[in-house]
Formats: structure tokens, C-alpha cells, sequence
């Protein structure tokens, strides 16, 4: 059990009265959080509501931390526009209360979940994964979140249950730019079964210890780190176990650039650029770009035997 610890400074005095109430709403329901202090008038990155209770999950890397302020002011979310700075200058029209996810499709007990019962769902973990974005830059981003294996088990699927679909919100209101036809909306990602019960797969709803911030997929996303950043869907709302590999959205828009595996590889370029090298945020020099992102050792198994120039 989690324990609200009040914040030094009440909401009421730093936030406008819309914001507060919300907040006040969503401590309804959230017995998991503490109001966190820190919403500015200025242009800085605001921040959200701190979890309490964290425990530090594995697989963390040493790598250096990408700053809070890059890590939500530099994004690609194209249901707000195409430019990295987009996201953060309009994702304040997305709601992330109230929120569901349905979790459908081959398993024995499909289940509509309220986002506020999936933060209790398991104890929530700190872990700092690198995300590398197909462009060509990376980050280091210290997530919470929990396995997507223990939401698996709970919904049981069944043997016709080989790939996951993730669904992001449809919702033009909510994300102006999908009036625009850049994807075909909803966003849709996939994976297979195997790779969503690979313990690294994480649901994440928050970073540096705070509520999502709109911008990084609020209010629960994937994160696959070995995989480019494009697999790690925004803000979803359907989980669906099926048996035929889903048609995601980046495969509807360039089948031959973006394949259903998107693993991260420095020996197979994309058609326009290689792989080979990365940006790290905030760093000059350029680095080499590592097999699996760095996470060989938990995913190299996943695909043993498989021609990874072919299934790229
Ligand atoms: N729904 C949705 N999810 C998405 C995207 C998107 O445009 N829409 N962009 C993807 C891409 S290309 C990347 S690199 C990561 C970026 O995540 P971040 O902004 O939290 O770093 O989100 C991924 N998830
Ligand atoms: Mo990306």
C-alpha cells in the first residue's frame, strides 16, 4: 500500500482553480500519489504528481540520465504534430482521466480496466531504460511502470494468442492532428506474444518518478527498449491478444522501411540512413548504436535463428 504524502505547498496556491480540481479528482482516486509542488507560470516543463513507493526494478542502466526538460519537450507524437517540439506545446488537450484500457481479444478473461486500479495492478518499478528512436537519436529515461507479463497473466490468453495489438486513443477533440492523414489513426503497435511476456516489456505510467507527462503518452504507454522508439505506443486504450501479426501504422505508411520487428540494429540501415550510430541527447560526438539497443542478453534468445536482415 502507498502512502499520500502531502506536498509542502497546496495545489491551490500555485495552480489555476481548473487544474486544482482535477488534481483534486484524480486524488480521489489515486491513493498511490502526492501532489507535487511544481507547476510554474513560466515556459518551463511542468511537473506532475511524484509516485510514492517506487521500488527500483532491474535492468537499469549507468548510462547518464537524459534531462527531465529533454525528456518532455523533445518527443515524437504525431496526433499533435510532427515537430519534436509539438508535443509539448499542445498535448494539454488530452484527458488522461477518466481512462480505460481494454484488455480483449484470445484470452480466457478479457477485463476493461480503469487506469486508476492499473497503477495498483502491480507494485510500480523504477527502471532507466535507453530509447533509441529510428531518426537516429537516443535518450535515458527513468520510467515507472510495471512488466506487461503480469497483466498477461492475469487476462490468461489463449493458444490462438500469438501477438499483442496496442491501440492508441482516437480521439481528433482530444488530438488535433489526426484530422491530418501523416498515419492512419488510430496508432496501432504490435508484438509478439513472446516479446510482450520478455520481462523488459514495460507498462509505464510515469517518468522521473511523476505522472506521465501528456506529451510521453499519458496516462499508460509501452516501453520495449531494445526495439525503435516507435514500437513503444502513446497513450493506449485497447490491448488486444490476436493470432496474425497486426498491420501497425508505420507498416501501413512505409512497409519497407518500418518492419514488424523494428529490433534495434546497427548492421541493417534503414533504406534512407544506416543504423549505425546515434545522438545521444545533449551529447556533441555521436555513438556507436548497440545490437538490441544494448539488451542482447535478455532478447538475443527471442530471436535465435531468425534472419534479421529479412524479418528487420
Ligand atoms: N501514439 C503514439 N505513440 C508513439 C508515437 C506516436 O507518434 N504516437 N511516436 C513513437 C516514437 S517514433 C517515439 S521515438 C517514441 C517517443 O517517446 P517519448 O516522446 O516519450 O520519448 O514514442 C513512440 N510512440
Ligand atoms: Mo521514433
Amino acid at each position: 500500500m502507498r502512502i499520500i504524502k502531502p506536498s509542502d505547498i497546496p495545489a491551490s496556491e500555485i495552480t489555476p482553480r481548473e487544474i486544482y480540481l482535477n488534481r483534486r479528482q484524480f486524488m480521489a482516486g489515486v491513493a498511490a500519489l502526492a501532489i507535487a509542488p511544481a507547476v510554474s507560470a513560466s515556459s518551463e516543463p511542468s511537473h506532475g504528481q511524484k509516485f510514492m513507493d517506487i521500488k527500483t526494478g532491474p535492468y537499469s542502466t549507468n548510462d547518464k540520465q537524459t534531462p527531465f526538460d529533454s525528456v518532455t519537450t523533445y518527443n515524437n507524437f504525431y496526433e499533435f504534430g510532427t515537430g519534436k517540439d509539438d508535443p509539448a506545446k499542445r498535448a494539454h488537450t488530452l484527458k488522461p482521466r477518466p481512462w480505460t484500457v481494454s484488455v480483449e481479444g484470445e484470452v480466457k478473461r478479457p477485463k476493461v480496466f480503469d487506469i486508476d486500479d492499473l497503477i495498483r495492478f502491480a507494485p510500480l518499478e523504477e527502471r532507466i531504460y535507453r530509447l533509441r528512436c529510428v531518426e537516429g537519436w537516443s535518450m535515458v529515461i527513468p520510467w515507472v511502470g510495471f512488466p506487461l507479463t503480469e497483466l498477461i497473466k492475469q487476462v490468461e490468453p489463449t493458444g490462438n494468442a500469438k501477438f499483442v495489438e496496442f491501440v492508441s486513443l482516437l480521439d481528433p477533440k482530444q488530438m488535433p492532428y489526426q484530422r491530418s492523414s501523416v498515419l492512419d489513426w488510430p496508432y496501432i503497435e504490435g508484438l509478439r506474444i513472446d516479446e510482450a511476456n520478455n520481462p523488459l516489456t514495460l507498462l509505464a505510467v510515469g517518468l522521473y518518478g511523476e505522472v506521465l507527462p501528456n506529451q510521453n503518452g499519458a496516462p499508460i504507454r509501452l516501453i520495449t527498449p531494445w526495439k525503435y522508439g516507435f514500437k513503444s505506443a502513446k497513450s493506449i486504450v485497447k490491448i488486444r491478444f490476436v493470432e496474425k501479426p497486426p498491420i501497425t501504422s508505420w507498416m501501413r505508411a512505409a512497409p519497407n522501411e518500418y518492419g514488424f520487428f523494428s529490433n534495434v540494429n546497427p548492421e541493417v540501415a534503414h533504406p534512407r540512413w544506416s543504423q549505425s550510430r546515434e545522438r545521444r541527447i545533449g551529447e556533441f560526438f555521436k555513438r556507436d548504436t548497440l545490437m538490441f539497443n544494448g539488451y542482447a542478453e535478455q532478447v538475443a534468445k527471442l530471436y535465435r535463428g531468425m534472419d534479421l536482415q529479412k524479418y528487420f
